[in-house]
């Protein structure tokens, strides 16, 4: 027996086709006819979580790590505003998540009934799709435009580009009456494909211009790892011409390329950096980390730049886009490496010079840093396991990560599509959950109070290892320019508290370790990533001013030595 509401059984049957598995519920009443419904098909794997926003970025980060589209089912009224932040962060990461929201009839909305709020189109600026489906659905006519309109949002999470859709679902009572399932045929499923976008005559264009450049910057933003993509950059990495420069997030680390920008950006001299800006920026994929890099390639110089990327997507981070490469990556670069001329050029050795001279003063200034964030987290990343995932919060997480070198068999995530830090513990939470290997999630104290609802479902996997480096507040207003220097820092943008994460730990079945130096630190990692029948958090207290001057010094000692 299923949910009577005719078409939800068409509507399973596409997810079905479409190979949509996972959907998660948060409880409600009006959407009882899918709750009724898609847990009895075997072919979907259903989650209950209460708290809508945790829902969302839980079912980002199950689809983060399968690259599936994981439907969110919800209630009516603000609770589908709830979505709206990991919503927004799937639609800059480019993940797939499908909401079917439940509403009331069209007719009922602005009535005054509880619970009821204009939910069409409600995520307009961050969707990839919005569809209204309608409620007759008696005769074909309707239930075949019922289907097609469904349809056309569960393709537009994959194709041309992943993101996030948005199906409207107006019912009305009665909601709970239910009835044998039918099995209908249903309408034929299209799987739409990209095709290569670029002609021949245009290769050979491109890899004139490219040629005829002797500095050529490849800039890798975040993506999860391609092997294929690596082996064509090793390849391109030995024209003296390229150099390569990628993030943690960007899982392309390679002793060729500058993996840690912003650590070699430091060194390099006010009055030389124009040397070292590009003649061709070649962009691949979208997130960047550094800050620095930004600022460093919004230079006023002139310079190419071109960004590929399949969904064509007009992306100008650097004000200098002279051409958007509508391809994937790996399809470009394969059919444009073999036309390509190397370059007589000292670009790719002056980059790597400073690399060496970054990587000696970094060495240097660790050895003599005393306890704080900058050396917990090298503690942290050399304990990291081999072939495990690592999960970033943003604000200092993801940044100090990008000082390290990190090892290349780790999987590295971070939400920085929207860089909010409402739903790095939830979205961690997600991806352990279909993950073998210990997933860990690195993050700071606010991030991770703010997000503790993550921890309230039964979904907590015992290869999950959360570290919270407990600096008593927002440190990263601490660091950079502005708030540092107002007499509002504390209160207004440290927000200082000295909450501890323990009972939240306890409460949730995790066990609970903390650690107050290196040495209690060093002494718990060792034990801390074994495998366990349960999930493991360590609070690490770190001190607020000394963490951010170390880290102010730090920057300068790169540049002076
Ligand atoms: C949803 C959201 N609200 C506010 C911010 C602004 N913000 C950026 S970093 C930060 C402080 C984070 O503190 P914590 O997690 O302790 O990290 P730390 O700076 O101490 O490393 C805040 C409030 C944001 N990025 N996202
Ligand atoms: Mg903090």
């Amino acid at each position: 027996m299923i949910s009577d509401k005719k078409g939800l059984e068409h509507l399973s049957l596409l997810l079905i086709a479409k190979k949509v598995k996972h959907i998660v519920f948060s409880p409600g009443s009006r959407n009882a006819p899918l709750i009724a419904t898609f847990p009895r098909y075997s072919e979907f794997t259903c989650y209950s979580i209460v708290d809508e926003r945790s829902a969302a970025f839980f079912a980002l980060g199950l689809a983060q790590k399968t690259g599936e589209t994981v439907v969110l089912s919800c209630t009516s009224g603000s609770a589908l505003l709830n979505y709206a932040p990991a919503l927004a962060e799937a639609y800059y990461q480019k993940i797939p998540l499908l909401v079917l929201s439940a509403d009331r009839p069209e007719n009922m909305i602005d009535r005054g009934d509880g619970q009821t709020i204009r939910q069409q189109n409600v995520y307009a600026n961050y969707i990839r799709k919005s569809i209204q489906l309608p409620e007759e659905t008696q005769t074909e006519e309707q239930l075949f435009e019922y289907q097609q309109l469904a349809l056309e949002a569960i393709v537009a999470t994959q194709f041309p580009c992943k993101g996030p859709a948005h199906i409207n679902i107006p019912f009305s009572e009665p909601i709970y009456n239910q009835k044998e399932k039918e099995f209908p045929t249903i309408i034929p499923i299209n799987s739409p494909i990209n095709q290569a976008n670029l002609l021949e005559g245009e290769y050979k264009n491109l890899a004139e211009t490219w040629s005829s450049s002797r500095k050529t910057m490849i800039l890798i933003g975040q993506q999860k790892p391609n092997a294929e993509l690596n082996e064509l950059l090793e390849i391109l990495n030995q024209d003296p011409s390229i150099i390569i420069l990628s993030e943690t997030t960007s899982n392309v680390a390679s002793s060729g390329f500058i993996n840690s920008i912003d650590k070699t950006l430091a060194t390099i001299e006010a009055s030389d950096l124009d040397l070292f800006l590009p003649d061709l920026l070649i962009t691949i994929n979208s997130a960047i980390v550094s800050k620095k890099i930004k600022a460093f390639l919004r230079s006023k110089k002139a310079y190419d730049h071109w960004h590929i990327d399949l969904s064509n997507e007009v992306l100008d981070t650097y004000f200098h886009l002279t051409r958007t490469i509508p391809e994937d990556a790996v399809k470009f670069l394969k059919r444009i490496t073999p036309l390509l001329q190397a370059q007589p050029s000292n670009f790719k050795v002056q980059w790597l010079k400073q690399k060496v001279i970054a990587n000696a003063r970094h060495d240097q200034f660790l050895k003599n840093t005393s306890f704080s964030d900058l050396k917990i987290v090298n503690t942290i990343i050399q304990q990291l396991p081999k072939t495990s995932n690592v999960h970033f919060a943003n604000s200092t997480p993801v940044r100090y990560s990008q000082l390290f070198d990190i090892d290349t068999s780790l999987v590295v995530d971070s939400n920085r599509g929207t860089s909010g830090i409402d739903g790095s513990i939830s979205t961690a939470v997600g991806a352990a959950f279909t993950a073998k290997e210990i997933t860990t999630i690195i993050t700071g104290d606010l991030s991770f109070f703010y997000d503790s609802n993550a921890l309230w479902n039964h979904y907590v996997s015992p290869n999950l290892r959360i570290i919270v480096i407990n600096n008593s507040g927002g440190n990263i207003f601490r660091f950079i320019d502005g708030p540092s220097e107002l007499p509002e820092l504390e209160t207004f943008f440290e927000t200082k508290h000295s909450r501890k994460a323990k009972s939240l730990a306890e409460e949730a079945g995790l066990d609970y370790f903390s650690a107050s130096n290196l040495d209690e630190t060093e002494a718990i990692l060792n034990l801390f990533f074994e495998k366990s029948k349960r999930a493991k958090l360590i609070e690490i207290f770190t001190p607020n001013v000394e963490s951010a001057e170390t880290l102010k010094s730090y920057f300068k000692f790169l540049q002076k030595g």
